[in-house]
C-alpha cells in the first residue's frame, strides 16, 4: 500500500490488526536545557494541533532519515540547529475517524546552536521541565513526559476520539532501548 512507509517500525510493537494499518511517519523534537531545567515548546499557530503547545516536528520526507527530519523541522520551526539529538520515544496514535495511524518518533535535542525565533508555524517559549503546561498540550503528553524528562525511553500507544481530546485507550511502556527502531530504520 502506498501509504505504508517502508521505514515504519510500528509492526514491532503492534498486534497484527494494527500493523496492517497504513502508518504515516512524523517527528517530534524537544530542545532541552538540562542545566536550567528547561525545555523549549512552541505554540502551534496553524494546522493540525493549532493552539496547542508542543515540541517541534512534522512529516518525514521520503528523501530524509527520521533523524534528519527531526533536525530539519526544528530548524524550520524554531531557528535552532541541533548538533546532538537522542531518539527517546515511539508514539502511535489512532483516531477513530482516520484509517491511517500516526507513527511519531520522539527526540530530545541536547546540543544546538542559534536563538529560538518565532516562525509562521510556531511561537517558541522555554518551560520548566517539572512544571509543564499540560492543559495546553496534547492529552497524552502528561502520560509520557515524566519518562522523557527522566531520560527514559518509551513506547506509547493512544487511541483518540475524533474530538482529538478524549483518549479511549492507552498503553505506555518504558523500554531499555529503541535500538530495534534505529536498526530497522537504519537512520544514521
Ligand atoms: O506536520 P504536522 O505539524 O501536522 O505534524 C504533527 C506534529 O504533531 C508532529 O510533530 C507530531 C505531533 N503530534 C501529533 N500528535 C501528538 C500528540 O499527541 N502529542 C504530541 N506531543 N505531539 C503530537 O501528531
Amino acid at each position: 500500500m502506498a501509504d505504508i512507509d517502508a521505514r515504519s517500525v510500528a509492526r514491532f510493537v503492534e498486534d497484527t490488526a494494527h500493523a496492517a494499518m497504513p502508518h504515516r511517519l512524523y517527528t517530534l523534537i524537544f530542545p532541552m536545557d538540562r542545566p536550567n531545567g528547561k525545555v523549549l515548546l512552541g505554540m502551534k499557530k496553524r494546522g493540525f494541533g493549532q493552539g496547542k503547545l508542543n515540541g517541534f516536528g512534522g512529516k518525514v520526507e521520503p528523501s530524509e532519515s527520521v533523524e534528519q527530519g527531526a533536525i530539519r523541522e526544528l530548524a524550520e520551526e524554531s531557528g535552532l540547529r541541533a548538533t546532538r539529538v537522542e531518539n527517546c520515544g515511539l508514539l502511535l496514535f489512532y483516531f477513530e475517524d482516520n484509517p491511517v495511524a500516526m507513527e511519531v518518533h520522539v527526540f530530545m535535542a541536547h546540543e544546538y546552536s542559534g536563538k529560538p525565533a518565532e516562525t509562521e508555524e510556531m511561537r517558541p517559549e522555554w518551560f520548566d521541565i517539572d512544571n509543564m503546561p499540560f492543559s495546553q498540550m496534547w492529552a497524552d503528553d502528561k502520560c509520557w513526559w515524566p519518562l522523557a524528562r527522566n531520560g527514559r525511553s518509551f513506547v506509547g500507544r493512544f487511541w483518540f476520539k475524533a474530538d482529538q481530546v478524549t483518549i479511549t485507550r492507552q498503553a505506555l511502556t518504558p523500554v531499555d532501548s529503541l535500538d530495534f527502531a534505529r536498526n530497522a530504520r537504519n537512520i544514521s
